[in-house]
């Protein structure tokens, strides 16, 4: 079709170098061809210069349907009118309604009254004028403008044409439409213009000759679909490289379910320990108890738990074999790095210096709130060495949090059932402008290191925070709910950007 048009468009200025299209809207019409094709070929012939076009604002009012029954019947007013000079001596509503019908009726004898044309007499209408006496302005006014082709110049006012408008007896039409004259390369027939190069053009030679379209550098690509990391996927990916990057090699995190005894026992937390009911742990209902422990570290905690050993003097309680065995959601991922150290002490040759982290979920029966959720992902880290100090533990965490950008750090003493010292983290946030707990840290007592066999005087210092606050800070998001969970906006993921931690 566009051929066609394109066609008709070029030999209508193949009349002369000056032939010109004034109004596509009216060469269109007059050529029996849709307007819209017209002013796409025009748009695509221009691409080319086959021609040069100059857009046409046009904006004029058109008659409704109604309009054009008052340009041939005369206004409503003027029917009414007619009805009740005809009847004389005037007509209730009902017998006017009758002759010139409801609509009519209404809106006919609202001009009349306005016009001073008629009068209601008791529950009749009785005519004011003859039909000599007054004009039809409101017929006449809408004729002119049909006869000016919609256009109110020098046909009436403003005012008029609003009363019109609200008499919904016309509407405004905005058209946009072309003035088309010869282009830099006008030619009467188009030459289609290649959009690629060919084989078959290689072996015929033809690309020599052969016009190619300009490539158009500036159109929109296709989207590219494709997944998306979740913004907490996207810091933990930073993390991971920063404490690689710090000589830390990546805790098997994988298993979700442990038992008390390594969640909790070889962490020398008490079995009494508020954190380990129901109200702050999820125990699994089935399998309710794990499988099995090395027994001879077993023995070991349990000897510690209860009577202490290598300058403890232990909980002195009876420890429980059963509360030990319940299989449960690990509430810290430190679960994992108390087995880690289990196997560092008890691996062939012995105990090797190593640094361990781990970045996964942990669960908690906490009551949620805009930032805590019943699951988290720790970030928790652990050098086992000789003779490490507080101030190795204080070093290590001023290099990882000067890597995501917090340099002030202060430290708070704390308590944690398996580290002593215990040391909250606060930081100063550049963004936020303010001081933020953020994190905790310990050294792990003797009280959980000696039974798992460490030489002596091998020392593990600690400290573990969040995936989620850092993220929320990093991406601006206020409640935890539109960063994890089935609330998500799923477009929140896909534009989220990039992560990148500058090092202060
Ligand atoms: O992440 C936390 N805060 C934080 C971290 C980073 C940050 O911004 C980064 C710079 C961009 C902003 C804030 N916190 C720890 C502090 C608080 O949010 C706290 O209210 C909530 N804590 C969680 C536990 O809530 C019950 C955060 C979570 C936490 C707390 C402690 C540990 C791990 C996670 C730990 C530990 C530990 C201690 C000793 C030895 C081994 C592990």
């Amino acid at each position: 079709m566009s051929e066609v048009v394109e066609k008709a468009i070029l030999t209508h200025l193949s009349s002369g170098a000056d032939a010109k299209i004034d109004d596509t809207f009216v060469w269109a019409a007059a050529n029996k061809l849709d307007h819209n094709a017209v002013v796409g070929s025009v748009k695509s012939l221009l691409v080319d210069a086959y021609v040069s076009a100059e857009e046409l604002f046009t904006s004029f009012y058109t008659l409704s349907k109604e309009a054009q029954d008052v340009v041939e019947n005369g206004s409503q007013e003027m029917r009414v009118l007619a009805a009740l000079v005809e009847s004389g001596e005037g007509l209730s509503m009902p017998d006017l309604q009758a002759k010139v019908g409801k609509n009519v009726c209404k809106i006919g004898m609202g001009n009349c009254m306005k016009n001073k044309w008629a009068k209601k007499d008791g529950d009749k209408l009785v005519a004011l004028k003859t039909l000599e006496e007054v004009a039809d302005e409101t017929k006449d006014k809408l004729k002119a403008l049909q006869d000016a082709d919609g256009n109110p110049e020098g046909i009436m006012s403003d005012k008029e044409v609003t009363m019109l408008k609200k008499r919904k007896l016309v509407s405004l039409v905005k058209r946009n439409s072309f003035a088309v004259t010869r282009g830099e390369h006008y030619a009467p027939n188009r030459v289609k213009k290649a959009a690629d190069l060919t084989k078959e053009m290689l072996d015929s030679g033809a690309w020599k000759t052969t016009p190619f379209k300009p490539y158009n550098f500036l159109t929109v690509g296709e989207k590219v679909g494709g997944g998306y990391l979740h913004p907490l996927l996207k810091v933990r990916a930073e993390f991971r490289k920063i404490l690689m990057q710090m000589g830390f090699q990546e805790m098997p995190t994988n298993k979700w379910v442990e038992s008390s005894f390594w969640n909790f026992d070889s962490l020398f937390q008490p079995q009494s320990h508020p954190a380990r009911d129901a109200h702050d742990t999820f125990f699994i209902k089935e399998p309710a108890a794990t499988v099995s422990v090395p027994e001879d570290y077993y023995e070991r905690v349990k000897e510690m738990h209860e009577k202490g050993g290598s300058g403890s003097i232990g909980y002195r309680y009876d420890f429980k074999r059963e509360e030990a065995f319940k299989n449960l959601l690990r509430t810290h991922t430190t679960a994992v790095s108390s087995q880690m150290l289990y196997k560092l002490a008890n691996q062939p040759g012995g105990f090797k210096p190593a640094r361990y982290f781990s970045i996964d979920r942990v669960f908690r029966n906490e009551t949620m709130d805009a930032t805590h959720l019943c699951e988290f992902h720790q970030v928790e880290g652990l050098v086992a060495d000789y003779n490490l100090s507080l101030g190795d533990l204080i070093g290590t965490i001023e290099t990882f949090f000067k890597k995501i950008g917090i340099t002030q750090l202060r430290f708070k003493p704390a308590f944690n059932p398996y580290t002593e010292p215990s040391m909250e983290i606060f930081g100063y946030h550049p963004d936020l402008k303010k001081w933020t707990e953020i994190g905790n840290s310990g050294m792990f007592r003797p009280e959980m290191l000696a039974p798992m066999g460490l030489p002596e005087n091998v020392r593990v210092i600690a400290w573990g925070l969040s995936l989620e606050r850092p993220t929320m800070i990093k991406y601006r998001i206020k409640n935890i709910r539109d960063l994890f969970g089935h609330k998500v906006e799923m477009a929140r993921t896909r534009t989220a950007p990039i992560c990148r931690f500058e090092e202060a």
